[in-house]
């Protein structure tokens, strides 16, 4: 069997990586539909040696296409993932418009691939924010196996979780300081380039940005743990791909180093680099390109008896993006369409 594939945002940061990896991974598309704004519709892009032309999103008949791969942003997935499921495709969402609806699956295949079976309700998956994703690839076996009493993460993200002209402003930014031009800000909200900033989407009313709240409520209902306390530092740093976090966990049963490090050996996704040694660990770079979510730095706590500390990395596009959708569909045409 083959199947038609639509992928809207087709021309951006998330949409490009898309179509590599469904040539990649060769998913049998029967044909595939690259869809964008009227912006780049016409422009053409290639598919596995082939020249397809991009189409606006606005004009487009949804009619037969099995599958929509959806990184156009909340705003375009309110107006054409209902249009889409109506017409009889499932949609896998990349954005975070439908994540916290209740009868919308929320899916990383490697945590909780059984709820791909709700997609019917709605005809609609929802795939969680990249930096929730990485972190429960290493959670979810803990949680399995001694249970979860608290977690406190800090991110440092990379700029390409913002979007192509995100990557644009770090590289501009960064060149005009060499070349003593003032580059503006335009996407974030103070110079990217040489900096951290403390700010990832908008402020919620407790304080917290969105993006920290999205790990909290994404966590939770991935791992179906409801009042799993977390807590999320968000911080953007001048990184073009790659995800990294420091992660703290206290666990309902104590859980030494090494029988965390011998649990995630096991794990599906999850590589471990932890040589306690100069440079034996990973980082983003060395995530940037890759399938695997990388884990080091394994420790423990040495403030709380049941406490472990590990950093994790992730190629933010790849299996924070573009890869996990595209595993979600193969497990759908496997066990489901
Ligand atoms: P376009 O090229 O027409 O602007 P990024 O995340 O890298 O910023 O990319 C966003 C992607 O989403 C691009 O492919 C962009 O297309 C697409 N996009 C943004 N808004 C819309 C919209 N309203 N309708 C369709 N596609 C959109
Ligand atoms: C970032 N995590 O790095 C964001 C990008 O909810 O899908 C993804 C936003 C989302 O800026």
């Amino acid at each position: 069997n083959a199947y038609k594939v639509a992928i809207l945002g087709a021309t951006g940061a998330v949409g490009e990586v898309m179509r590599e990896i469904l040539a990649e991974r060769n998913f049998p598309v029967s044909e595939l539909f690259l869809l964008a704004s009227e912006r780049s519709a016409g422009d053409t892009l290639d598919f596995a040696g082939k020249a397809v032309r991009v189409r606006d999103a606005a004009t487009f008949d949804w009619t037969g296409v099995d599958i929509g791969l959806f990184s156009a942003g909340a705003a375009a997935s309110e107006i054409y993932a209902p249009k889409a499921a109506a017409a009889g495709a499932v949609v896998i969402d990349n954005t975070s418009r439908y994540r916290y609806e209740e009868d919308i699956p929320l899916v990383v295949p490697e945590v909780n691939p059984q709820r791909i079976a709700d997609y019917q309700t709605r005809n609609i998956i929802a795939n969680p924010n990249c930096s929730t994703i990485q972190m429960l690839l290493a959670l979810k076996p803990i949680a399995d196996s001694v249970g979860l009493e608290r977690v406190v993460v800090s991110t440092y993200q990379a700029v390409s979780g913002a979007g192509s002209r995100a990557i644009q402003e770090l590289g501009r930014q960064t060149l005009g300081i060499f070349k003593q031009e003032e580059v503006a800000p335009a996407v974030f909200p103070k110079q990217i380039a040489f900096n951290c900033l403390p700010q990832i989407d908008v402020f919620q009313d407790n304080g917290y940005t969105k993006e920290e709240m999205k790990m909290l409520w994404e966590s939770r209902k991935i791992l179906e743990i409801p009042d799993l306390p977390l807590s999320a530092t968000c911080v953007r740093v001048p990184v073009f791909y790659g995800h990294s976090e420091a992660v703290n966990v206290v666990t309902r049963k104590k859980l030494s180093a090494e029988e965390m490090r011998a649990l995630l050996c096991n794990a599906p996704g999850v590589q471990i680099w932890d040589e306690r040694e100069t440079g034996g660990w990973p980082t983003a770079l060395d995530s940037a390109g890759k399938d695997a979510t990388w884990v080091g730095r394994i420790r423990e706590d040495c403030s709380h008896e049941r406490g472990l500390n590990f950093w994790v990395v992730a190629d933010n596009i790849r299996k924070g993006a573009a890869l996990n959708s595209v595993q979600i569909a193969e497990i759908l045409i496997r066990d489901y369409l």
